[in-house]
């Protein structure tokens, strides 16, 4: 039974629809599926929609070995918390991309944050794998804990794949801005007798794009720095991200700064604009320096009080939270 090297899947002939398909007369030499083979070559995007996190919740529950869980800044909301929480092996909280937030955003503060909000209280560790910062963290914290085998766990496009090809200076996984890059378990030897095991990432139990829309999921996840976005509002004003969700002011003034992807199409319209008005109202009282949350896309921070009315396609993605920039 031989396995794709990137992705993990096992190499079949049968159904070039099924993931881990290879032409037959490649079947007994190749490395690489078809999938992760053009997506290396050609740039060639096909997303599969399968959701592993039952499996990988029971394998690692089950193991109990020591488990890093991957998330990024824009990706800290309710549904990945509670999966973190639900992980009964031991654990640590690793917040990746760190290249994407801005320098003024002191992490100590973020660390605290995460302790008191989130309750997280595991070690919290910060690394970039994209710009090599932090990544021995992760063998550090493996020798410290004389641990042998570790598993890579997350969120889809957390950065996992990408950590361990840095961690092993090669580029042998497939990484990706597609969901569902990696399909099954891969083992990747550290040393003689450590290894650190990737897995397939988590998908949202819903998105508020279609899943199958490329050019939305390439907007919405950074390749690099964000820089956020700060607006002054007065009354009836209103922010439109994409076709997705409209934020409009209902109280006097309101300043508001965005951390989204910057490739998103963000704008301040006006109330004889009606765009998304048709669509679920949702309406929020913020407080200074508490956030709207948007489930998988990113968050706002509010910098005064400030009543709002959220026109959003589905319901169930907005959250509020304290935001780090209020010490607690
Ligand atoms: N800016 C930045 N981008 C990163 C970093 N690490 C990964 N990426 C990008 O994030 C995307 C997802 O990376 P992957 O390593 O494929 O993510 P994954 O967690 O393995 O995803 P799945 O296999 O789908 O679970 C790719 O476009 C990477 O280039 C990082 O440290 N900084
Ligand atoms: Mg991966």
């Amino acid at each position: 039974m031989n396995r794709c090297m990137g992705c993990g899947a096992i190499l079949q002939s049968s159904n070039d629809n099924k993931i881990g398909y290879i032409p037959k007369e490649k079947k007994d030499t190749a490395k690489l599926c078809e999938r992760c083979f053009r997506l290396l070559h050609y740039n060639d995007l096909k997303i599969v929609n399968i959701d592993k996190k039952e499996e990988v919740l029971q394998e690692i529950n089950q193991k109990g070995k020591l488990v890093f869980f991957l998330v990024d800044l824009l990706n800290i909301n309710n549904e990945v918390i509670d999966t973190y929480h639900n992980i009964k092996a031991p654990k640590c909280f690793v917040l990746s991309k760190i290249d994407f937030i801005p320098k003024y955003i002191n992490k100590e503060k973020i660390r605290r944050w995460l302790k008191n909000i989130y309750a997280i209280k595991d070690d919290i560790i910060f690394l970039s794998a994209a710009k090599n910062l932090n990544i021995q963290a992760i063998q550090n914290i493996m020798d410290k804990k004389q641990v042998k085998v570790s598993y890579l766990v997350g969120f889809t496009n957390s950065g996992k794949s990408t950590l361990v090809n840095k961690i092993t200076d090669s580029n042998n996984i497939t990484t990706s801005v597609l969901p569902n890059t990696t399909l099954d378990f891969l083992e990747i030897n550290l040393t003689e007798n450590q290894k650190i095991i990737d897995s397939p990432g988590f998908l949202y139990n819903d998105t508020l794009y279609d899943k199958n829309d490329f050019v939305m999921i390439k907007k919405i996840n950074p390749k690099t720095f964000i820089k956020p976005l700060t607006f002054q509002l007065k009354k009836n004003m209103s922010i439109l991200i994409e076709d997705l969700v409209r934020l409009e002011v209902m109280s006097e003034k309101c300043n508001l700064t965005i951390y989204m992807s910057n490739l998103l199409d963000i704008k301040k319209i006006y109330f004889n604009n009606d765009s998304l008005k048709d669509q679920e109202l949702e309406k929020y009282k913020l407080e200074k320096n508490q956030d709207l949350v948007i489930k998988g896309i990113g968050f706002i921070n509010f910098k005064n009080d400030a009543l709002i009315n959220v026109y959003v396609k589905k319901k169930g993605f907005i959250e509020l939270r304290d935001s780090f920039f209020k010490e607690v």
